[in-house]
């Protein structure tokens, strides 16, 4: 008889956690409104550490935010086998974003906690601060500064579009903690995480055994023209930041419509004075460029920057713009993919191999400890949208994978 346990999770006790927390920062819409380092994270994250704390688990939080609930295994010499994600989620999120990905891992600690089994490693469950980037900018912030891509004064210092600082929200909320980011250690880590696109559930697939996260790049740009009377300020004289801006997106657009399968998108704009009746004098707005194709993320670059100025000199307009993200494409580790495979496999799943669209924490964890996620299907390839949706069904599937996955990898360790 082979070693390898049956441990089952509790898909019902896995939905009815998920159902139960939403209603941190929950919307009429029946989504989640819970921006990071907000009180609405900070209720979640104290309901977090308290449903650790029952499991016997020790609760550690680093000087950016980042939390660390850990079960002994019996090699107290060993460093743990980490499964995290985040907690935090977009002004119009959906209730599994991230979400999944922790109490997904919940789940299986409360599974090794119910069922007494003991693991070679201990065990680590990994909150991470502000992976969505939708308040403070950019995305992945502080797995990226565990992982030594930003440093904790550069965290602290982003300003969300209010002029409040990281710093002063995670004092405020009391999760600045003593651990220098980076010190708490962990041999492995494995993120599991809705889709948040349509190819499992167009293919009939439960798990996605990711393979790493396409090449990731964010900028800003101001538009500055003329600020004047639309009544009497005649059409060939204005200086119109909004109608340069709407130039500027649709070249975006056709940028992305140019790199296929590569992605270009305009999602947060400000217009100034932003007054029915004055040419728009000032337009910011962000662009994000993504490609699984590091070279052929330079040459969306170097497309979107060519489409500018001729755009800003028919319309009489200035502009100003500035990358403020790179993140490039990153490769997850064979050993631990094979772990997920043999962990669908174990659950009679089917799966499929696959890149993430979208940016995870795991892209940063995968520069400083052997890192792969797992995904599942979610309805209609939908998130970042209230509605996104998925099934007690899927959720559960990807916790047991996520379970196997580790106990498969805990198993080599022996
Ligand atoms: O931007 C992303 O892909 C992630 O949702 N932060
Ligand atoms: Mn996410
Ligand atoms: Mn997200």
């Amino acid at each position: 008889m082979t070693s390898k346990t049956n441990l089952t999770i509790n898909p019902q006790r896995l939905w009815d956690t998920l159902m139960e927390t939403a209603k941190f920062g929950g919307t009429p819409k029946g989504g989640i409104k819970r921006l990071t380092v907000s009180d609405e994270d900070k209720r979640v994250r104290d309901w977090f550490k308290a449903e650790c704390v029952k499991l016997g688990c020790t609760v550690e939080v680093d000087e950016v935010g980042n939390m660390f609930a850990t079960r002994p295994g019996k090699r107290k010499d060993m460093a743990p086998i980490a499964m995290g994600s985040h907690l935090d989620t977009q002004p119009t999120g959906g209730k599994f974003d991230g979400v999944l990905g922790v109490l997904g891992a919940l789940e299986a600690m409360r599974t090794l906690v119910d069922m007494g089994y003991e693991t070679n490693a201990p065990i680590m469950i990994a909150n991470w601060t502000n992976e969505e980037g939708s308040r403070f900018a950019p995305a992945m912030l502080c797995s990226g500064v565990y992982a030594g891509v930003f440093t904790t004064e550069f965290a602290y210092s982003r300003e969300d579009r209010q002029g409040i600082t990281l710093g002063a929200e995670l004092e405020r909320i009391g999760y600045k903690g003593k651990h220098k980011a980076g010190s708490i250690k962990f041999q492995a880590m494995f993120e599991l995480h809705i889709e948040q696109g349509p190819i499992l559930e167009a293919e009939n697939k439960m798990v996605g055994v990711v393979t790493g996260v396409q090449g990731m790049r964010w900028y800003e740009v101001t538009v500055t023209g003329q600020e004047s009377h639309t009544g009497a300020t005649p059409m060939g004289l204005r200086k119109n930041a909004l109608l340069a801006a709407a130039r500027m997106i649709e070249a975006i657009h056709q940028v992305g419509m140019g790199h296929l399968p590569g992605v270009a998108s305009v999602g947060l704009i400000e217009n100034r004075p932003n007054s029915r009746n004055v040419v728009p004098g000032e337009v910011f707005f962000t662009v994000d460029l993504r490609h699984p194709d590091d070279k052929v993320l330079d040459k969306m670059e170097v497309a979107f920057r060519a489409a500018l100025p001729k755009i800003a000199e028919d319309t009489g307009v200035s502009f100003e713009e500035k990358c403020i993200w790179t993140s490039p494409a990153v490769k997850f580790a064979a050993p631990l993919i094979e772990c997920v495979r043999n962990g669908a496999s174990q659950a009679g799943y089917t799966m499929r191999e696959m890149a993430s669209g979208a940016g995870h924490d795991a892209a940063y964890i995968a520069r400083v400890a052997p890192t792969t996620m797992i995904f599942v299907p979610c309805l209609g390839g939908i998130s970042h949208n209230e509605a996104e949706s998925t099934t007690l069904e899927e959720c559960g599937a990807g916790s047991q994978v996520l379970l196997n996955a580790v106990l498969d990898y805990d198993r080599t360790l022996a």
